[in-house]
């Protein structure tokens, strides 16, 4: 119940600024998940299938850096589409995996489990583990479960793009602050690239990224029990905004007629607008200065114009 308290005043905190805007995970419930997983399927959603060919390309590659008898684990893991190929590099290299999956969402882990068993080469050489959990929480149980392992830890997805700068500065170092200096982090990047290719992106003619935007604003109205008709949801407004100074896409929902609730606790103007989701891109140089700020250093990397992935080893 204090979670649900929780998550209403950040909602309110959000909804009460002067640039408004909602916490991007509640983008992803059912309806936001299943939508997901429709984006990623998208050709003109790059960022999916350009992960995938670094990894298929590199996978034996990114498996030798990983230090021998790690225990990987995979921060969001959801259905785990894209982990089957650096684990069975992994199996390959060193005879055997370790790997744990953490996600919010009990469903994503049942089907994550199923997944990984079609996928890998060798199951029995696998020793798999889920936990449904929230990022630190579930990183700490990791640690607890494993006092003495090195931990490989995967980010993939370039889901840091939903943070600012500051934020995912403090979250890298909460990761280490979870874990200890035993550990490497595999961060998976989406690169600055032309305001073309980030605008088709991020407005797919499908129409399925407005969904997915609007559902997360819906998500956020229930959630302070408000149940907007699909009427009223057909006046808001999907708006993408590519930020060339914080190198960002934003995502917006503009609501031409306003939205007032009942206590007058959410008020949004005729024609204002509520930030759902950045997706930061990052240069070469931002990712060293990322790495850098969060007391990483950049250990390998493999990319290409389009996407980034890299091993971050503790500075320490
Ligand atoms: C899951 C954060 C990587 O930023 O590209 C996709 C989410 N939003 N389309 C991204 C998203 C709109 C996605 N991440």
């Amino acid at each position: 119940m204090a979670e649900k308290l929780d998550i209403v005043n950040q909602i309110l905190m959000g909804l009460q600024r002067t640039s408004k805007e909602i916490p991007y995970h509640l983008l992803y419930n059912k309806e936001g998940s299943e939508l997901y997983e429709e984006i990623t399927k998208l050709k003109c959603y790059y960022p999916y299938a350009a992960e995938e060919a670094l990894l298929e390309q590199h996978a034996g590659e990114i498996a030798a850096q990983i230090a021998p008898k790690s225990v990987l684990v995979e921060l969001g893991c959801g259905t785990a589409r894209k982990t089957g190929r650096l684990l069975n590099a992994v199996q390959s290299r060193y005879g055997s995996c370790r790997f744990v999956g953490i996600d919010v969402s009990k469903s994503a882990l049942e089907k994550a489990a199923v997944y990984l068993e079609k996928e890998l080469k060798a199951p029995k050489a696998h020793e798999m583990k889920f936990i449904q959990a929230e990022y630190m929480q579930g990183l700490k149980e990791v640690r607890r479960l494993c006092p003495e392992n090195m931990l490989c830890i995967l980010w993939l997805g370039s889901s840091i793009g939903n943070l600012s700068q500051t934020e995912a500065i403090s979250f890298l170092k909460d990761v280490t602050s979870a874990v200890g200096y035993r550990c490497q982090l595999f961060l998976c990047t989406d690169m600055w690239k032309d305001y073309k290719r980030l605008f088709a992106a991020y407005k797919d003619d499908n129409g399925l990224t407005e969904r997915f935007i609007k559902n997360g604003i819906r998500n956020a109205l229930n959630i302070l029990g408000q149940h907007p008709s699909l009427d009223e949801e057909k006046d808001w407004i999907y708006q993408v905004e590519i930020n060339n100074y914080l190198k960002q896409v934003e995502m917006y929902v503009c609501f031409p007629s306003g939205l007032q609730n009942g206590e007058m606790q959410v008020n949004i103007r005729p024609g204002e607008r509520v930030l759902v989701e950045i997706s930061r891109k990052f240069t070469v140089e931002d990712i060293y200065h990322l790495a850098h700020e969060a007391g990483f250093h950049v250990h390998a990397a493999w990319r290409n114009a389009t996407y980034g992935c890299q091993m971050l080893l503790p500075a320490q």
